[in-house]
């Protein structure tokens, strides 16, 4: 697999490369885009106030990374250039500060962050007439699976989801739903369902710099498919921002939560939403998932960095205290979601993003204990086990017929990756994404998609891979942009496509009521939770897969305009179904340590439900 991201050029080892002046003349920057935690507007113009801008040839933007917009690190990390373009622009590690491009070729350029990758800019630099050259197949395969040579400027433009700036955009580029578009589930489920609404605009919401925020959880019961409640972070001191993922204590009293454009974890009251306490851990944290090892850490939060090296332990003694941080590989690593294995939690597996400069990442097994690495893929162009893994960046794990199978989703290859946790071997990749003329086993440049979360069902059976789109543009053979590719464990074969609305992103499984379990899947350019069940007349054989509901997640928010309800990410139901994560709430019924509601969801559980370790 060649490195794509640099087409026909060697990798370079500059952190900034500014075509010289001299050809041009050099008046300074004619424009500066400040990266941001605003959603759809995350490379804000100067100029415009919105992530494009318009310039001549010669002329130099400055990309600018400071806490006035956002209150972590990222990258500037150039991905399409006209042909002909000798400019390059990407960073080994996040970024504060400026860095600068000088732009050589009249056409479009296309910028986005490696550490949050739907984060979008666009240069569009004017030829002599004034005119911008179109976006050509040569520069975006993804033209080409249109029919077409090439398209103009705002023709692509007007597709890319990822740029929305204003709530005129967002209605007219996201499925922006109302309360007709509801279906609800024949079969209910079982507990709460918490969505990570990031980008839900909440006013007065600000973070320690007094900077406005967004994101809210809404909490949905399972019992009726409706919003029960919905958390947002006015309390939290300023430590919240863009809340991303989320795990829960055994009791189930408590929810933790990482704020992705952040530094900052919550632990939240189940029962009232309040913030118990909030702590500072480091550069864009991303998952939490609690260690599951009797007399091992039992309990203890398991967080990596994305914007940085490493994956902490988090101790919860009614404060949360940093009480490990080790790397997650050899050098850089910008870890993001972490699965640790089921049943006894002892190992974890790790995606790292990227490993240096380009998209180039690795996935690690480390020993949940003592946090050292058992084994790191390293990403390799010719090796055809490991030459998928560019940007891994969410895993999802089970034992599968007693052998413990790990799912890694690699968001720029468009394959999962199957490996042999027991083994330390990777199986087989498999691709989920499609084309729009319906080819698979492409890449992000021939899709636009991309993979993210993809857990194993506690029941061993199925995969189900979000697959997420910058773009709205349908495909066959699931006629929509965006889908969940549900795998089939015994095969590792993608058995179904399952339609979803814009922006799918999140998915985990959570109890189906009588028997089985439901993936309820986030939208992050939707105002809905879709839920799916992989096995509708529960014959063992997926491909009759389908979305059984549709469950609107706005709730009229004061201030949340277009944004109420949008940008779900990540998604935990409760009670936490995994073999290792529900025994111990299971065992804690009748001793007085679970409310009486809690105690209530467990007593609906089948026995199964209550222990999934296929060992009765
Ligand atoms: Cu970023």
């Amino acid at each position: 697999m060649k490195n794509f991201f640099f087409p026909g050029a060697v990798l370079v080892l500059v952190l900034t490369a500014i075509i010289s002046g001299t050809a041009y003349g050099d008046g300074g920057s004619v424009d500066t885009m400040f990266l941001t935690d605003e959603p759809g507007n995350w490379f804000k113009s100067e100029r415009t106030g919105k992530p494009v801008t318009v310039i001549k040839r010669g002329q130099r933007v400055d990309f600018k990374i400071s806490n006035c917009c956002t209150s972590t690190r990222h990258t500037v990390t150039l991905l399409m250039k006209p042909t002909g373009s000798r400019v390059v622009l990407d960073q080994d590690k996040s970024q504060n500060g400026t860095l600068s491009a000088t732009f050589d070729v009249p056409g479009v350029y296309l910028f986005h962050c490696k550490i949050h990758p739907y984060m979008t800019a666009v240069v569009e630099v004017k030829d002599g007439a004034g005119n911008i050259p179109d976006v050509t197949a040569a520069m975006l395969p993804f033209i080409g699976h249109l029919g077409v040579n090439s398209l103009p400027a705002t023709t692509v433009l007007s597709v890319v989801t990822t740029v929305a700036a204003t709530d005129a955009e967002k209605r007219a580029k996201w499925d922006i739903l109302d309360a007709s578009s509801r279906v609800t589930p024949p079969v209910p489920g079982v507990g709460e369902v918490w969505v990570d609404t990031q980008f839900e605009r909440v006013p007065n919401q600000t973070d320690v710099s007094g900077v406005l925020k967004p994101g809210t959880i809404t909490v949905v019961d399972a019992a009726t498919f409706t919003v029960e409640r919905e958390v947002n972070g006015r309390q939290s001191g300023g430590m919240w921002n863009n809340p991303h993922n989320m795990w829960a204590n055994f009791t189930l009293d408590a929810v933790y939560n990482g704020n992705w454009f952040g530094k900052w974890i919550n632990k939240i009251d189940r029962l009232t939403g309040s913030i118990l306490t909030s702590a500072t851990v480091g550069e864009a944290p991303t998952h939490i998932v609690t260690i599951p090892t009797p007399g091992q850490n039992m309990g203890v939060l398991t967080v990596p960095l994305s914007a940085d090296n490493n994956m902490l332990k988090v101790r919860d003694d009614g404060r949360l205290q940093i009480i490990d941080s080790e790397p997650t590989g050899a050098g850089r690593n910008h870890p993001h979601a972490q699965t640790l294995t089921c049943g006894q939690g002892d190992r974890a597996i790790v995606p790292n993003v990227f490993k240096g400069l380009g998209p180039a990442g690795s996935i690690s097994i480390v020993d949940t204990a003592s946090g050292s690495v058992l084994k790191e893929f390293r990403q390799d162009p010719n090796n055809p086990l490991t030459a998928p893994l560019l940007m891994p960046i969410a895993a999802g794990e089970c034992h599968v017929n007693g052998v413990h199978k790990a799912y890694v989703a690699n968001l720029a290859s468009g394959f999962v990756t199957v490996i042999n946790v027991d083994t330390q071997t990777i199986l087989r990749n498999v691709s989920v994404t499609l084309a729009p003329d319906g080819q698979t086993g492409l890449d992000i440049f021939h899709t636009l998609q991309g993979p993210i979360q993809t857990p194993v069902s506690p029941n061993e059976k199925w995969v189900a891979t979000a697959v997420f789109s910058l773009t709205n543009v349908d495909r066959p053979p699931v006629g929509s942009a965006d889908h969940v590719a549900i795998i089939d464990t015994a095969t590792d074969q993608v058995v179904k496509y399952v339609p979803t609305p814009a922006g799918t992103h999140g998915v985990n499984w959570g109890i189906k009521s009588g028997g089985g379990y439901y993936a309820y899947v986030t939208n992050q350019h939707a105002n809905v939770l879709t839920v799916i069940d992989p096995d509708p007349n529960g014959d063992g054989n997926g491909t009759d897969a389908a979305a059984v509901g549709t469950i609107p997640l706005a709730n009229r928010s004061t201030g949340a305009g277009a944004t109420d309800g949008t940008g779900g990410q990540g998604v935990k139901p409760l009670p936490m179904t995994h073999d290792g994560w529900i025994q111990p709430t299971v065992s804690l019924v009748g001793t007085g340590r679970l409310s009486a509601e809690v105690e209530g969801w467990i007593g609906q559980l089948t026995p199964e439900q209550k222990d999934p370790s296929h060992q009765h």
